[in-house]
């Protein structure tokens, strides 16, 4: 397998992605979403949200690689060619970038510094009651690769920390909660909750009014994951009773996010516009480089996607 190496993605025409990939494999036809040319010739897809139908165009194609850790992007696309195997890019940058952001959130409003802010604007010298980190229980949901640095950052500031995710699994120090019928109990003991699962026909909607009730009072929600997880409507709702203290949003179910959506000007929102975790071609590429020639030698591949499941 020595064919072309087509870069599907709106964002950019992935020069750096040529410059890694060239590092690693020697010279390569690499064609931008502009340049794709005969279509016949093309045999890897690196693809990050790309155009419906377009994947199933290329009759040689023998592999597709997600651009993000996430898949949902891809799996959209009903007309994805059955028998070719997808893999994920597993990138430790981004990995790294995704805790430290749900990390400033967690500590910002752990530390009350939006309090003190308003404080120091009103010439305020006022205390605020102090809830110290051994009492403050963060839960992570979804202890996939970022689930578990998350959680494990977290745990490693002296924080009780629990994961929920689909099958049960052992972390060491972090309590681990498995399946839908533990969801409510691991939601009952999360102060701030980090939501890192990935987008499926289970999580779609997961986070509604029932979920946001179980947390404890004035708990506090991060999402770094999709937008797809939370019923808008019930999120607010939850916000302007106090059952949330706030929310951290990186991700939204329409991104970009319609100017008139009541998040941009709600008071306990903090918004992003899904830059928790950016992938950088220069640490994302090795497993990348590693799976093409795995592919090209018919070896099993590395961070391969079921796409039943969805992830
Ligand atoms: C990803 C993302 O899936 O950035 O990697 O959302």
């Amino acid at each position: 397998m020595t064919g072309a190496i087509a870069y599907i993605s709106r964002d950019s025409d992935g020069p750096p992605w040529k410059a890694v990939l060239e590092a690693g494999l020697g010279p390569v036809d690499f064609r931008p979403l502009g340049a794709l040319g005969r279509l016949e010739d093309i045999e890897v897809a690196l693809a990050w949200k790309p155009p419906p139908g377009l994947i199933a165009t290329f009759p040689n194609l023998k592999l597709i690689v997600s651009l993000g850790m996430g898949v949902d992007h891809l799996l959209a696309d009903d007309r994805l060619p059955a028998g070719v195997p997808i893999v994920r890019i597993m990138d430790e940058g981004l990995v790294g970038q995704m805790s430290e952001y749900a990390l400033f959130w967690a500590l910002r409003h752990h530390r009350d510094i939006d309090k003190y802010a308003a404080s120091q604007r009103a010439r305020r010298w006022r205390p605020e009651p102090f809830v110290d980190t051994l009492h403050r229980r963060v839960g992570v949901m979804g202890l996939g690769a970022i689930g578990q640095d998350v959680a494990r950052k977290f745990a490693l500031l002296g924080f009780p920390v629990a994961g929920w995710s689909r099958t049960p699994r052992t972390l060491d120090g972090i309590e681990v909660f498995a399946g839908r019928d533990r969801l409510g109990t691991f939601l009952g003991r999360s102060d701030i909750l980090v939501d890192v699962l990935p987008l499926t026909r289970d999580t779609r909607g997961l986070l509604d009014a029932a979920a946001f009730a179980a947390l404890p009072r004035g708990a506090y929600f991060i999402n770094i994951a999709r937008g797809g997880h939370v019923v808008d409507e019930a999120l607010l709702a939850a916000l302007d009773s106090g059952q949330l203290a706030g929310a951290a949003l990186d991700v939204a179910n329409t991104e970009p996010l319609p100017a008139d959506h009541p998040f941009w000007t709600h008071d306990r929102i903090a918004l992003t516009p899904h830059i928790a975790g950016a992938t950088n071609p220069r640490t994302a590429s090795p497993a990348v480089i590693e799976n093409i020639r795995r592919r090209r030698a018919g070896l099993p591949l590395l961070h391969q996607v079921d796409p039943q499941a969805g992830y």
